[in-house]
């Protein structure tokens, strides 16, 4: 069982980086901050900067999404439980919101860190509540896509400690090593992208060094995340946590699809 789930994960991690290579983008420089910034995420998955935006801008964004929620002219989704309200499209209903969109220096990390040409999908602006047996953001640990690599930038629109919902990360777990040991050691599947809290912990348990960190900041931090890892938004307990989100893919993983696929949300 564990050797075919092993054939199978190592077949689709060859071909998705032969795809990859085929579809490089180079860079003349290798130094700067975008560049620092991209070797981070690529040593840990994650690199979280703070005071990215001021406070003023912040609250304006919140604003924004409530002012959207309110209007009901974007397409509002929500989970069963009424603790998590989604705006898929918020980049296309505010301006404030586009200038996150298309913010130059988080896309040029983001092409470093992939090597690739990246298409911004859309901006999810999204606020989450406390309510009874809430999963938090994104429905408990998971990893977004397990063969394909991710970057995502995610905004704290207010300020996040441990109790409002945090975004909470498995230091490393991007490295495709980690799908063959959860496979051997875990007992996960070749395509396993959701993960029990039970089986978080025995990962950790059996990979020594590793470590999940809670990413609780101030409102204007920004966290660039290889979502490929195991991560998650933490259950909210108190207080309410807005932010918005960049769904950025490569070029060449972005088809037509995919495209109409969230055209439907906006
Ligand atoms: O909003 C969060 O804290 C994480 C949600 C998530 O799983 C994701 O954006 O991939
Ligand atoms: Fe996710």
């Amino acid at each position: 069982m564990a050797i075919s789930s092993l054939i199978k994960a190592w077949s689709y991690i060859q071909f998705e980086t032969v795809k990859d290579k085929l579809n490089k983008k180079s860079f003349e420089l290798s130094s700067g901050e975008a560049f620092e910034k991209a070797e981070q995420i690529r040593k840990d998955g994650l690199c979280v900067i703070p005071d990215y935006y001021s406070s003023e801008v912040c609250d304006a964004m919140v604003a924004e999404i409530d002012r959207l929620i309110a209007e009901e002219k974007a397409n509002v989704w929500q989970d069963d439980e009424g603790s998590d309200t989604r705006l898929y499209g918020s980049h296309l209903y505010s301006d404030l919101i586009e200038r996150f969109h298309t913010d130059p220096f988080l896309i040029e990390i983001g092409e470093r860190y992939l090597r690739s040409e990246l298409i911004n999908s859309h901006t999810l602006g999204a606020k989450l509540i406390p309510k009874m047996n809430n999963l938090g953001s994104g429905g408990g640990w998971h990893r977004d896509s397990v063969f394909k690599k991710q970057y995502k930038s995610i905004l704290y629109l207010t300020d996040v400690d441990e109790e409002n919902g945090p975004f909470q990360f498995v230091m490393g777990s991007h490295n495709k090593s980690t799908i063959y040991s959860s496979i051997k050691r875990n007992g996960f599947t070749a395509h396993q992208n959701r993960i029990s809290n039970d089986s978080v912990n025995t990962f950790l348990q059996s990979h020594q060094g590793f470590e999940s960190k809670i990413c609780a900041a101030s409102k204007g931090t920004v966290i660039l995340v290889d979502t490929s890892g195991i991560h998650r938004g933490m259950p909210i307990i108190k207080g309410s946590r807005y932010a918005l989100t960049n769904y950025f893919y490569p070029k060449h993983h972005f088809n037509q699809r995919q495209k109409e696929k969230f055209q439907k949300l906006f």
